[in-house]
């Protein structure tokens, strides 16, 4: 598979990995040209307490993308997650249109509630923007929580099978990726529809929470579906992947520091080259 430029759009947390200090390293070890719009700077993400926030604001971003349209540079793929504003989720839906390829992808990661709950800083209209951007996806890949917020239906901590396929239906973007769902105990995993038909992928769960999974599991899944690999075993490898690195993460008692994926990056380099 050819050269692919790739933007992800995301903040960046500078202690705590999740989203830009995770997707940079991931999609470059998939191979991909990556470049960075930083929506937000954080001094941690804000799963420590109080953070110092940098906003660089509407006008900044803007500004960015404008010199990139005058540049004439465009994108395979956009990659968004943790937007942080409505302002940022705006600039996004207006950039897309512009620098994203005709056959580009856009690949829409909610990025904003787990466990239920919405992220502390996070309130209804910035979920109401991030439905409209969910609209415009090739692949959305929410977890639970978010596809729950997105559809208006009551969020399940233990769904059946049914619920999944309803709350999968209930999109109608090409393809949906669900993650975080499994379908017997002690197991998780990912639903995925392609083509109309959803499918399940699930491996033995371990227990308790580890910030920046959704992150990982969606660079992940972008970086290997760009290079070329079908939608269902980019799924596998981003969810095996977010596995070992679950595992690694698992040995560190200080899990707020986010999740350990370094360790993991030479398994999905070989991962790659050997499909
Ligand atoms: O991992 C998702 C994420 C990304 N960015 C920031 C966050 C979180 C989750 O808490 O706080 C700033």
């Amino acid at each position: 598979m050819g050269h692919k430029r790739v933007l992800t759009v995301q903040d960046i947390s500078c202690v705590g990995q999740c989203s830009l200090t995770v997707a940079l390293p991931v999609l470059s070890a998939c191979g991909h040209e990556t470049c960075v719009l930083p929506t937000e700077l954080l001094s941690t993400h804000t799963g420590f307490q109080g953070p110092a926030v940098l906003h660089p604001g509407r006008e900044v971003l803007e500004r960015f993308w404008h010199h990139w349209q005058r540049e004439g540079i465009t994108f395979d793929a956009i990659c968004t997650g943790y937007l942080g504003s409505v302002d940022a989720v705006e600039v996004v839906l207006e950039l897309t249109e512009r620098l994203l390829k005709p056959e580009g992808l856009l690949i829409v990661d909610p990025a904003m509630a787990d466990h239920g709950r919405m992220y502390a800083g996070l309130d209804g209209a910035y979920a109401e923007s991030m439905k409209e951007l969910s609209c415009r996806a090739d692949i959305l890949i929410p977890n639970l929580t978010e596809a729950a917020i997105l559809a208006g239906t009551p969020w399940s901590e233990q769904p059946e099978e049914g619920y999944i396929r309803e709350l999968m239906d209930s999109f109608r973007n090409p393809n949906v990726i669900l993650t975080g769902v499994g379908l017997r105990p002690g197991e998780t995993g990912a639903a995925y529809r392609s083509e109309g038909i959803t499918e399940f992928y699930s491996h033995p769960k371990v227990e308790g929470r580890f910030s920046g999974t959704g992150d990982l599991f969606a660079a992940c899944f972008a970086g290997v579906l760009l290079k070329g690999h079908s939608l269902p075993d980019a799924v596998k490898t981003a969810a095996d992947f977010t596995a070992q690195c679950v595992m690694l993460t698992r040995e560190n008692s200080a899990r707020r520091y986010g999740i350990r994926f370094e360790a993991a990056l030479p398994w999905l380099i070989r991962a790659l080259e050997e499909a």
